[in-house]
């Protein structure tokens, strides 16, 4: 680099960044999705799953878990060389979604990461984007175990509007998370852009 160009001769592209939120109920995987796709050392809040917090803490379906996050997560990867997204983790449970509100400001969109064992837990997830009017894409993180059904059952059983995408995942495969933000960063354009057109008409 001389005074600013590349050795190409090419002007150096100052990336786009944008900020996406990874979101769902308790244990789903949101953690270890940021973790798997994060280029930098993701910034964690974890905190031990005590005896105390037993009886509001349902690990159930995650019994191998001994941690949750307490504030958020915080990664980030390089999609293109002039796109960059920064994933803000939430934390699952209720107790902490008073962080929500803070982690959602100035967000491009949002994976919700659901299972299939316990599909509800991410109700409030989809309600809370939603609401907001902020983009999101439905992930299902598919544990081993876990009953697989139809793309188009979990859409219903969710009952997703027609133009929320709804796919599998996998939240510890770095080829698979990258995908599902690819596509929550596709969505999130094209809903942008429908948004534009209907202030327009
Ligand atoms: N088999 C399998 N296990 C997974 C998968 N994703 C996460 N896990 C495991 O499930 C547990 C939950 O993962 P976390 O990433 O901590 O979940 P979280 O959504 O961040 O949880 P909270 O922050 O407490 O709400 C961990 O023990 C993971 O190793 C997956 O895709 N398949
Ligand atoms: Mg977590």
């Amino acid at each position: 680099m001389i005074f600013g160009r590349s050795e190409r001769g090419k002007p150096p592209v100052e990336p786009v960044t944008l900020k996406i939120l990874v979101a769902g109920g308790f244990g789903v995987g949101k953690t270890t999705l940021v973790g798997a796709v994060s280029e930098i050392r993701p910034l964690r809040t974890e905190e031990l799953l005590t005896e105390a917090g037993r009886p509001v803490d349902d690990t159930s379906g995650v019994e191998g878990k001994h941690t949750t996050t307490v504030a958020m997560d915080f990664g980030r990867i390089t999609l293109r060389e002039d796109l960059v997204l920064y994933l803000f983790g939430t934390p699952g449970q209720e107790r902490f979604w008073f962080m929500w509100d803070e982690l959602s400001e100035g967000a491009l969109g949002a994976v919700v990461l659901a299972d299939t064992r316990r599909l509800e837990d991410c109700f409030a997830a989809v309600d809370y984007f939603e609401r907001r009017s902020i983009p999101f894409l439905v992930g299902v993180n598919c544990f081993e175990g876990a009953p697989r059904y139809p793309v188009e059952d979990v859409r219903q059983a969710l009952d997703l509007d027609e133009g929320v995408p709804l796919m599998m995942c996998d939240a510890r495969d770095r080829e698979s998370v990258k995908e599902a933000l690819i596509g929550v960063v596709q969505h999130a354009m094209a809903y942008a852009a429908d948004r534009r057109q209907i202030v327009n008409t």
